[in-house]
Formats: C-alpha cells, sequence, structure tokens
C-alpha cells in the first residue's frame, strides 16, 4: 500500500485539516500519517478558531518517526501555523527529500478570515513555495501571496499564478471554486508553460468546510499511487466537487464534504 503523510493542523470539527487529509487517503487507497502542527478549536457559540501551535520538538519527533523511521509515497502540508513550525517543515523536506510535496499553503482557517500572520504568509513564499511540486492556493491565499492582492478575474489568477511558479512552484492550481464571478466554479492549473482551466457547475451547497484540505490531500493521494500531475489535478477537482454535492450540516455555523459516495 502507498503512503502519505500530512503535515498540518488538527481540525477538531473533523472536516478540514489533517482529518480530511487522512479521510481522503484511506477513501482513495492510501495509507495516512500524521505529523500534527497546531490544534485548531471551534468556539461552538459562533464557529470562531482558536489555533494553539505544537511545541517544536513535538512536531521535529513526529517528522523523523514518519519521515526517518517509515517513509513516504507524497506528503502534503497544510496549515503549519507558525514561522518556526514552517521552518522546521522544510528543513525535514530538505532532509528527506520526499517523492512528491503538495503544498497547500494555509493562511487562515475560512478562506475569507483575516490572514494568520503576514510573518507567516512571507515564510510560505520564501520557505515553503520552493518545495512544492504542487501548490494549492485558493483565491485569497494566491492574492497574498503572489502580491497581486484581489484576483477578481481568470486572466488576474492566470498572472498569480506565473508568479507562484517563478517564486518556486513546479505545479500551481489555483482554486477559484465558486468566489469568482465566472458563470462556473473554475480551478486554474500552470506547469510553467501550458495553462487549464478547470470548469464544474457551480453547487449552492454551504456545506463546503474543507474542500481546500480534501483537495490537495486527493492530489497527494493520486501522486503517492504513481498518476500524473494533470491526472491527479483532475481526479481531485472531481473528487471534491462530489463531495461538497453531499456537503452535510454539522450545525448551524458549520457544513463539511460527504466524500464517501
Ligand atoms: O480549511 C483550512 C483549515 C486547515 N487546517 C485546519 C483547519 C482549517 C479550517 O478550519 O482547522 C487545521
Amino acid at each position: 500500500m502507498k503512503k502519505a503523510l500530512t503535515i498540518a493542523g488538527s481540525d477538531t470539527s473533523g472536516g478540514a485539516g489533517l482529518q480530511a487529509d487522512l479521510k481522503t487517503f484511506q477513501t482513495l487507497g492510501v495509507y495516512g500519517m500524521t505529523a500534527v502542527t497546531c490544534i485548531v478549536a471551534q468556539t461552538v457559540t459562533e464557529w470562531g478558531h482558536e489555533v494553539f501551535p505544537i511545541p517544536i520538538h513535538v512536531l521535529r519527533k513526529q517528522l523523523e518517526t514518519v519521515l526517518g523511521g517509515i517513509g513516504v509515497d507524497a506528503v502534503k502540508t497544510g496549515m503549519l501555523g507558525t514561522v518556526e513550525l514552517i521552518d522546521l517543515t522544510a528543513e525535514y523536506l530538505d532532509k528527506y527529500n520526499p517523492p512528491f510535496v503538495v503544498v497547500d499553503p494555509v493562511l487562515a482557517c475560512k478562506g475569507e478570515d483575516e490572514v494568520m500572520d503576514q510573518a507567516v504568509a512571507r515564510a510560505l513564499q520564501t520557505t515553503m513555495i520552493p518545495h512544492a511540486f504542487v501548490l494549492t492556493p485558493n483565491l485569497i491565499e494566491a492574492g497574498i501571496l503572489s502580491g497581486l492582492g484581489k484576483l477578481n478575474t481568470v486572466a488576474d489568477v492566470k498572472k498569480a499564478a506565473k508568479i507562484l511558479h517563478e517564486m518556486g512552484a513546479t505545479h500551481v492550481v489555483i482554486k477559484g471554486g465558486s468566489r469568482l464571478k465566472t458563470a462556473k466554479s473554475t480551478d486554474v492549473y500552470f506547469d510553467g508553460k501550458d495553462y487549464k482551466v478547470f470548469e464544474n457547475e457551480k453547487i449552492e451547497n454551504p456545506n463546503n468546510h474543507g474542500a481546500g484540505c480534501t483537495f490537495a490531500a486527493a492530489i497527494a493521494a493520486r501522486l503517492a499511487r504513481g498518476k500524473g500531475v494533470l491526472e491527479a489535478v483532475e481526479y481531485a477537482n472531481k473528487f471534491v466537487h462530489n463531495g461538497i454535492k453531499h456537503g452535510f450540516e454539522l450545525n448551524k455555523y458549520c457544513g463539511c464534504l460527504d466524500i464517501t459516495h
């Protein structure tokens, strides 16, 4: 069985973060392992988020366990949380050089929340993007990390993808999703040469918590199983679309994907 590691935050509510990654790995036939970077707990009265970073030496132990002691076919990174945790993750990616690294550059719990920290954004730019075999920012993260700010059109998204590629990501997929004012939900892929635009019918379902994590994890799972990048991205795109279609309510503030169909 192929093995994948997610280096990510724990989403206590189970829809995003390493929980989404593990569920996705399992569903796609890949053995999942975790290195926890931080723990996110929600306040149930308003669905605010609190983020509790894990001590550096505890992340180091986890990375050594999996990358040093077991070995992996692919790595996915999600919420890393602090500059120190980002630097340590990069140090271990350099040390063990795993075959495929999918970097989901999480800047906030919900795409539209305030960005965690400007220093985290800078560290992702300089330290993580060059490690990305596939980089999967959402529209907001792509705007911030590329320095272009708000991205309004497919042309803006393509420009951002080009900049992120120049920053060192081998492949870039920007999850425009339903946020772009296009008739269909739109994701843009760029490999330094060619663009590919993935379009889906927009789904009117607010229960999409964890869609971004699930997307990146699905790409990592397919790469681990030996699929090509474009096939992996295309598969992940359909997988998430279907998950959102079946998305269900957790409580009145939040609902997440159902990937079991
Ligand atoms: O969806 C972004 C995200 C990533 N990682 C963790 C999260 C969230 C959002 O809640 O909790 C751990």
